[in-house]
């Protein structure tokens, strides 16, 4: 049996309502529900790959397209300075085990991140 669809899916389908700022036949783009940030929005693989060690070489291109497109959705927010951001598992602070960057901007960082 097919695994459901994941919360990000569900987005791509249309099925769950999103404030959607790109989205091409591999990716969408799509503003945050909780920003920490006066941009802040995931960049997400229509694949549901769940989780950064989960990259399996076959996905290369795709997660390559992923920053293609943080960088297109960057300039049209006109962000020079950001972040991009990908938490891998739960202790890292990942609560959607649907891979996507964190494309966070609109304020200065500090580092290390928390
Ligand atoms: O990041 C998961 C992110 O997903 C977190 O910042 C909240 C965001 N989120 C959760 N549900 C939604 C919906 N429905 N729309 C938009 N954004 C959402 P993580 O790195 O896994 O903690």
């Amino acid at each position: 049996m097919a695994d459901d669809p994941t919360l990000f899916e569900r987005i791509a389908s249309g099925d769950i309502p999103a404030d959607l700022v790109y989205e091409d036949d591999r990716a969408i783009a799509f503003r945050d529900i909780h920003p920490v940030a006066p941009t802040h929005i995931l960049v997400v693989p229509r694949k549901p790959i769940p989780r950064a060690d989960a990259i399996e070489p076959e996905d290369e291109g795709l997660v390559g397209h992923l920053f293609t497109v943080a960088r297109q959705v960057a300039a049209d927010e006109g962000l020079t300075d950001y972040r991009l951001v990908m938490n891998c598992g739960e202790g890292a602070g990942q609560s959607v085990f649907h891979l996507h960057l964190h494309l966070l901007g609109g304020r200065d960082f500090s580092w290390p991140p928390g």
